[in-house]
């Protein structure tokens, strides 16, 4: 009967952000410590894992003051059961920060790693076209109620597969080809990217999707892929770099 009934994080969910941004804040600055460890033209890397963590920890800091966000009406969630009385629909609180986040970081992160491949510049730049695809198709699908924001998702997904076909496939071939060194980190660093990033639209379909868990919930899932994603993944790749020359990726 058209009631309305709305969920947003507590100051658990809070609490568990502000420890995400503190993550991410210590990330950034150790990673940018290490860069004085490389000769200047030697430090590519470095930075583009620190910008990642940077803005991560800005995105963080967001969503601990409980910013960057907006209710949307959302399906009932599915546990509670529909007796009379309780409301039809449900506001959702909805981040849509990650979304600006993702924007800038999934770009960086897949150039940290196709660079690492010595992959061409346009086969860099149309994987993050793609890139984006799935991001802004993933943003609208969260602020679309009705059920077409399914239709969104389907787009994103399609984008998705292709750039975890380049990751996989064209770049593994092309790391393979420079030398056992390089292809040992880019399969590692590849292998770890698609496997992760499979998770996130799960997460979507759960959170911003179907409603399926609630905003707290949502807070931890995604910030232990987060970690995962990139500081875990940051510290895996420049390990692996330390005696690669950058030269033989043609940088
Ligand atoms: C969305 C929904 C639409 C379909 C797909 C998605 C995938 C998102 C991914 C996000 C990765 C984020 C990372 C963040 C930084 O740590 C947009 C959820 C496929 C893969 C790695």
């Amino acid at each position: 009967n058209g009631q309305t009934s709305s969920i947003g994080i507590t100051v658990r969910g809070s609490d568990w952000y502000w420890a995400v941004t503190a993550i991410m804040t210590v990330a950034t600055f150790v990673i940018a410590g290490l860069s004085f460890t490389k000769p200047r033209n030697h430090r590519i890397f470095h930075y583009i894992t620190a910008a990642i963590t940077m803005v991560a920890a800005i995105a963080y800091f967001t969503m601990g003051a409980d910013l960057g966000q907006t209710p949307i009406t959302v399906e009932f969630k599915r546990s509670n059961p529909k007796v009379s009385g309780t409301p039809d629909n449900q506001d959702r609180e909805i981040f849509y920060v990650r979304y600006i986040d993702w924007t800038i970081t999934t770009p960086l992160l897949l150039l940290d790693l196709l660079l690492t491949a010595g992959l061409p510049w346009p086969t860099i730049l149309y994987t993050i076209l793609l890139d984006e695809v799935m991001i802004i198709t993933g943003l609208v699908g969260a602020l679309v109620q009705s059920s077409y924001k399914w239709g969104y998702f389907v787009f994103g997904c399609a984008a998705f597969l292709w750039v975890a076909w380049t990751v996989t496939w064209t770049a593994r071939k092309h790391a393979i080809s420079l030398g056992n060194d390089i292809a040992r980190t880019y399969t590692i660093c590849g292998v770890w990217t698609i496997f992760l990033w499979f998770l996130y639209p799960i997460a979507w379909g759960l959170c911003e999707g179907g409603n399926v868990i609630s905003p707290d919930s949502e807070a931890v899932f995604y910030g232990i892929l987060d970690i995962m994603a990139k500081p875990v993944f940051g510290a895996l790749l420049l390990w692996g770099h330390r005696n690669i020359d950058p030269s033989r990726l043609g940088l």
